[in-house]
């Protein structure tokens, strides 16, 4: 087996330099990225099983449906690069249809990716495994030198590009396309536009719980940046937004409230809101349309249930 973990410090993410420059800003915001502690990414796990969040099974039923057919498509493919890879689950399917010599995986939360991906590459031991600590939004091209030669397929399932504007979307894309190089792929999924009433149910569900991981954002500044939010004042709040075509998700204080974090006091008005994510929904045009302004070339589409995946050359 083949193995090797490294935490690539220079890339790391700035949570209290973000977050402060988020607070003081106007309107409020906290990146998204920042949801993803230990009890972000327990809480996510939880919203994947709720009945009214049907992405991440979705997704999971298309990928198994169509997996044989996905691969064909892709053909040889000596690398395959997941940014976000997380527990690295999603990336098994392909590693069994596609048979590449190497895996690199990134994620922001350098821990848990290094303990997911030592355990995949003893299952897998025709794959040398490397596993990336760093925030690869700041700087994926810190990767680069972890790359071996041969073909490469960039994998970035879960419709994680709907939590960025169109524009970053291009812009992350096009960086994608770099990684991969002129012979390289992009296979991608993405939640597609549906009836506005399933999406808003999706973003709110019945027991709650993407309203305890929208409000362990502030449960983490509490824990790391020495901030006292009362829990209690604040109130989560996802909408469905059709002129952007996006979710919202916002944190509204409940009342006039003076919040010290990392040592700044911050002031919250009453109904004053912080936004902390947006997901964007796509047509299948939509979403080509801003990859190929990144440069890639559309092979092909599968659709199921309001989700897509799309494979580019
Ligand atoms: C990770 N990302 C695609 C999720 C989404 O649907 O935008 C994050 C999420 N936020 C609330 N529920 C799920």
């Amino acid at each position: 087996m083949s193995f090797r973990f490294v935490d690539l410090p220079a890339a790391h993410d700035d949570l209290r330099a973000d977050v402060l420059a988020g607070l003081a800003a106007q309107p409020k915001s906290i990146p998204p990225k920042y949801f993803y502690d230990e009890a972000g990414c327990r809480l996510f796990e939880a919203i994947c099983a709720q009945p009214e969040y049907a992405l991440c099974r979705t997704e999971r039923a298309l990928m198994e449906a169509h997996l044989a057919e996905i691969a064909a498509a892709i053909g040889a493919v000596d690398c395959i690069i997941e940014p976000g890879a997380g527990d690295c689950v999603k990336v098994r399917a392909l590693l069994d249809a596609v048979h590449p010599s190497q895996l690199v995986v990134l994620d922001i939360a350098g821990e848990p990716l290094a303990a997911a991906a030592g355990a995949l590459a003893l299952e897998y031991s025709g794959v040398a495994v490397s596993a990336l600590g760093m925030d690869f939004i700041r700087s994926l091209e810190d990767a680069t030198p972890y790359l071996m030669g041969g073909r490469r397929l960039v994998y970035y399932p879960g419709s994680s590009i709907g939590n960025f504007t169109p524009a970053e979307a291009a812009a992350l894309l096009a960086r994608f396309r770099k990684l991969a190089g002129e012979a390289g792929q992009l296979l991608i999924g993405f939640d597609l536009k549906k009836d506005p009433v399933e999406l808003h149910r999706a973003y709110n569900d019945a027991a709650g719980v993407t309203a305890a991981f929208n409000l362990n954002l502030l449960a983490r500044l509490n824990r790391e940046l020495e901030a006292d939010f009362d829990l209690g004042q604040f109130r989560h709040y996802a909408f469905y937004n059709p002129v952007a075509g996006r979710i919202e998700m916002h944190l509204i204080s409940l009342t006039g409230q003076t919040v010290r974090v990392a040592g700044q006091r911050v002031h919250f008005a009453l109904g004053e809101s912080v936004h902390t994510e947006n997901s964007w929904k796509f047509r299948g045009d939509e979403f080509s349309a801003i990859a190929v302004s990144a440069g890639w070339q559309p092979v092909q589409t599968w659709e199921r249930g309001g989700f897509a995946v799309q494979l580019y050359g």
